[in-house]
């Protein structure tokens, strides 16, 4: 079956689901009054309404926290086994639920329709991960207690997912926090997830904004926060944790200043694919994205050509056609905070190239692929979050210069090498900082338990998700348990002496 046959299928049943209306209300074990119900709006297109979606108020957090207390005992004495059959009912659901789940993704998140399926993928794979991890490694292994899992929303189905199952999976209660942009499609998921076995009190939803997050990580009965987004919320929560002596848990997955090297004996037209999927695809909304390109002078003309006559032919639209290569960016404040950028960049930088938006981009949240041309990487300053690629040049002699100032930035997540020569490829790798180096290929797209995703500095704490670390993160050594010394026991001690 051709991907578009398959893709063809699941529109099908995608515009059928699209029929409903969606509501999203709290999942938590309070009557919590709902702070605010509003409406949720397609960022291609903000005519359609996909549904409504109701917070909580930050006020209502204490209780969901002592509710969730009240069922670590219980949680905690279900065996490994049976918390891993529990997860991989659920992805059992989420694979029968894959067309609502795919029309969420692109009406709520503004996913491509390619996305979309990648991203319900994931968050199976998730849940089929972790329960083989939880099988094969938590046996004597005591969870931590009641995690917040606090989740972003350019993956809103597939790290809400692997936050929730690997503090699930390693014998957690969840107070799960969806950002507030994708409320639904978390929402969706949580009914699916306790439909499939998970106790309402061992998973809350506690759909609402910042002030939800805050007020969970500031609740001193929360042993452990996993969050993914970014650099700045992660410091906020890791100064509410430090404050505290009983050492709780923190796994923050940042951001990214993401970097790729290209010599002069790349392949030009892999490098121009790789660019072009690794900084546009997703609207250049991944902490893993490319930000810049590093091209060796003496190809950098030929390269930078061939990816500007590509960058022409993306197709930016409406995410729900097959042919549409870059969606929207998330909401509005997201568009103006990257239109900002682009016009600040756009009078600093050497040159530029964008690209022309579709004729009916109005009343959506579309912003054109750039490329700007900088003399230096000290003119970038921050992480941008969208598609906008910088570039420059590097000679040869300057490779470890360019190496230190990509290490510089501190941000360590994912760098990419393009050259045909061996030594090259093993020096870049040891002296860059990252959590992934990807060579001669596109830097996006992680595979949950074949390349575990994380990174260290700015990026993150580690461990990577995905990988065989995370669950030990989440759990700690059992008790030892020491046997009192018998009668018998005694004399068999002396016996050995
Ligand atoms: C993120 O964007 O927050 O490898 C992290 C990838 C994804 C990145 C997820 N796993 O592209």
């Amino acid at each position: 079956l051709s991907n578009e046959f398959v893709l063809q299928q699941l529109q099908a049943e995608m515009n059928e689901a699209a029929r409903q209306s969606y509501a999203a209300a709290p999942l938590t074990a309070v009557e919590a009054d709902a702070a605010a119900a509003h409406e949720v709006r397609n960022p291609a297109d903000f005519s359609d309404i996909v549904g409504t979606a109701a917070f909580i108020k930050a006020d209502a957090v204490p209780e969901a926290v002592s509710a969730a207390k009240t069922v670590e005992g219980a949680w905690a004495a279900v065996t490994p086994f049976e918390r891993a059959e529990i997860l991989r009912r659920i992805a059992d659901k989420f694979e029968a639920a894959m067309p609502v789940l795919m029309m969420l993704a692109v009406r709520e998140a503004g996913k491509t329709l390619q996305n979309a399926i990648a991203e319900v993928r994931e968050a199976v794979d998730f849940c089929r991960y972790y329960a083989d991890e939880a099988e094969t490694t938590c046996a004597d292994r005591a969870p931590i207690g009641t995690v917040a899992a606090i989740s972003p929303w350019n993956f809103p189905l597939a790290i809400f997912t692997g936050e929730v199952a690997a503090a699930l999976a390693a014998g957690n209660v969840v107070l799960a926090k969806p950002a507030e942009q994708t409320t639904l499609i978390a929402h969706y998921a949580v009914q699916l997830m306790h439909e499939a076995g998970v106790p309402k009190n061992v998973l809350q939803l506690l759909s609402g904004a910042g002030d939800v997050g805050a007020a969970l990580t500031q609740d001193t009965r929360i042993n452990g926060v996993i969050f993914t987004g970014s650099t700045e919320v992660a410091g906020l929560i890791n100064r509410n944790l430090s404050r505290r002596n009983d050492h709780p848990v923190l796994i923050a997955e940042t951001g990214g200043m993401n970097a790729m090297i290209v010599d002069s004996t790349a392949l030009a037209e892999q490098v121009c694919a790789d660019v072009l999927n690794s900084a546009f695809d997703s609207a250049g909304q991944r902490c893993s994205a490319l930000r810049v390109l590093c091209v060796q002078e003496d190809v950098a003309e030929h390269m930078l050509a061939m990816i500007k006559g590509a960058m022409n032919e993306l197709r930016v639209g409406n995410p729900a056609q097959f042919n549409t290569d870059v969606g929207p960016v998330i909401d509005a404040e997201a568009q103006q905070n990257l239109l900002a950028h682009i016009e600040k960049m756009k009078a600093a930088a050497q040159s530029f190239h964008q690209i022309a938006l579709p004729q009916d981009a109005e009343n959506a949240t579309f912003v054109a692929p750039v490329l700007f041309e900088l003399n230096n990487l000290n003119e970038l300053q921050r992480e941008v979050f969208g598609p906008v690629l910088h570039v420059v040049r590097y000679r040869a002699g300057e490779l470890d210069a360019l190496i230190d100032q990509i290490n510089a930035k501190q941000f360590a997540l994912t760098h990419g090498i393009h050259s045909r020569i061996d030594g090259t490829v093993a020096h870049i790798c040891r002296r860059i900082e990252a959590g992934n180096v990807y060579v001669n290929r596109n830097i996006v797209g992680a595979v949950v338990g074949v390349q575990p995703f994380g990174g260290h500095g700015l990026s993150g704490t580690g461990p990577k998700a995905g990988g065989p670390f995370y669950l030990q993160r989440l759990s700690r050594a059992a008790a030892w348990q020491m046997p009192a010394l018998t009668r018998n026991g005694e004399a068999d001690e002396q016996a050995l002496h």
